[in-house]
């Protein structure tokens, strides 16, 4: 996977900076940041080296731009270890220029009081999906922009299913038919997923799920139930295995047949799989018709207590981050879907499309993809109540209705601020 990120920023980066082989992105920025009379510290949750690569590229080229000015990628684990970071931060009054952020996670920070409204520091974002927009807007204030936003896909091993002659499947059910009978052939279960919130979005919105019905959150509907009960029978029947530690693409072996997983893993699939990878829009419930894809990937929002320099340095750097041309390099490179409308249209794009095109069931996927609630309590609800009757349910401990309702009385107590 190192070579697929680097290469392509990497050969930009080497053109536009004169870097040399032994060089890393990394040690460009520093040496950049090193005679800086401004550092805007960018802090962020991406811990697989070849995204750090690619991120530290970028501020390497903006840096070149930005005279005694420089913006410093500074990593802070993965995005929940960075969140807790920048709360731990507002606490002992230290926090960057910028950081990575969920819609959620803006909510939280907006309610710390924490963030700098991005119009008035002259972010544009005119020719920026709207609907990325739209989620980073509170207020009808814009607190962050689309940076790495991605769209989960559907991931399957195209040499498993020609060795017993079968399709890729076009609906939900479909995939769960293809799932059984392939099992029971290769004698071990072929549909990977995590059991989290993130793995049972798709399902639960393809379905026709909503978390949010006039205003307030609902897990234990009829439909939540219902695709709960989707996977946990799959995994009775012995057709889908919980993967409980790491990413899925760090285990691939000849026997995984299926995932529904981050457009952001599309790199590390690629380098990993020894077997010939498909990637195709998620199965929903109508054919013809993709699933629903879950939004995740971060905005980028800038912080209220940075000095006006460091903020005018981000709000620089954002905007150079997303012109098309940046934007294609950098989206096309880690799999995330790109910011700026106009993006497709650059040389990059095009040429990246044309030698991977994995790619287009990302871009093709985007179209059908939907945002969890913008609370700012759903980072806590989402991994530590939702996550965790998944678990419970799929392990067999609990009914679907009896994990759900578990998950509804425990997040309204957390509203309600019972167990804060
Ligand atoms: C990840 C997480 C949230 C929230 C969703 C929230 C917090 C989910 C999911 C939990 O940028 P995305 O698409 O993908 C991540 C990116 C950076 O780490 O690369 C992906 N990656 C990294 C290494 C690798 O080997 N394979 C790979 O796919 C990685 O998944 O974001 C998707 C996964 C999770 O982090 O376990 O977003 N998520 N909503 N996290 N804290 N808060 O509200």
């Amino acid at each position: 996977m190192k070579q697929y990120a680097v290469l392509g920023m990497g050969a930009v980066l080497a053109v536009a900076t004169g870097v040399t082989a032994q060089q890393t992105p990394a040690d460009v920025v520093k040496a950049q940041c090193a005679k800086a009379t401004t550092v805007a510290e960018l802090w962020h949750g991406f811990s697989a080296a070849a995204q750090q690569n690619v991120l530290n590229a970028l501020a390497a080229e903006f840096n070149k731009t930005a005279g005694d000015t420089c913006v410093l990628p500074v990593a802070q684990g993965n995005y929940s270890d960075l969140s807790t970071k920048l709360k731990a931060g507002f606490a002992a009054g230290k926090v960057p220029a910028m950081a990575q952020a969920f819609e959620n996670n803006i909510a939280q920070y907006l309610e710390a009081d924490k963030l700098a409204n991005l119009s008035s520091l002259g972010v544009r974002t005119q020719y920026l999906q709207r609907r990325f927009v739209e989620a980073a807007t509170f207020n009808n204030t814009l607190y962050g922009v689309p940076f790495n936003k991605s769209v989960q896909v559907m991931y399957y091993n195209k040499d498993l299913l020609k060795k017993y002659n079968a399709k890729v499947p076009g609906t939900l059910d479909e995939f769960a038919k293809t799932a059984r009978d392939l099992s029971a052939k290769a004698g071990a279960p072929v549909f990977w997923f995590q059991p989290t919130a993130s793995t049972y979005a798709p399902i639960f919105l393809s379905l026709g799920g909503k978390y949010e019905t006039g205003g307030k959150l609902k897990l234990n509907t009829d439909i939540g139930i219902a695709a709960l009960q989707w996977l946990m029978d799959l995994v009775k029947d012995k057709a889908a295995r919980p993967i409980l530690t790491g990413f899925i693409n760090s285990q691939l072996t000849d026997t995984f047949g299926f995932s529904f997983d981050t457009s952001a893993g599309l790199p590390f699939y690629k380098s990993a799989a020894k077997f010939n990878l498909g990637v195709a829009p998620l199965v929903g419930a109508k054919r013809g018709v993709p699933g629903t894809a879950l939004i995740q990937g971060t905005n980028v929002v800038i912080f209220k207590d940075a000095t006006a320099a460091q903020e005018a340095v981000a709000a620089k750097f954002l905007n150079f981050s997303l012109q098309a041309r940046n934007s294609a390099i950098f989206a096309t490179q880690l799999g995330y879907v790109p910011s700026s409308d106009l993006a497709s249209e650059t040389a990059e794009y095009k040429a990246f499309v044309a030698k991977t095109p994995e790619y287009e069931a990302v871009i093709k996927q985007a179209r059908f993809a939907g945002f969890e609630p913008r609370l700012s309590d759903w980072e806590a609800i989402r991994f530590n109540i939702l996550e965790a009757q998944i678990k419970e349910a799929v392990a067999g401990k609990k009914t679907a209705k009896e994990a759900l309702d578990a998950a509804q009385k425990q997040a309204e107590d957390l509203l309600a601020g019972r167990t804060k």
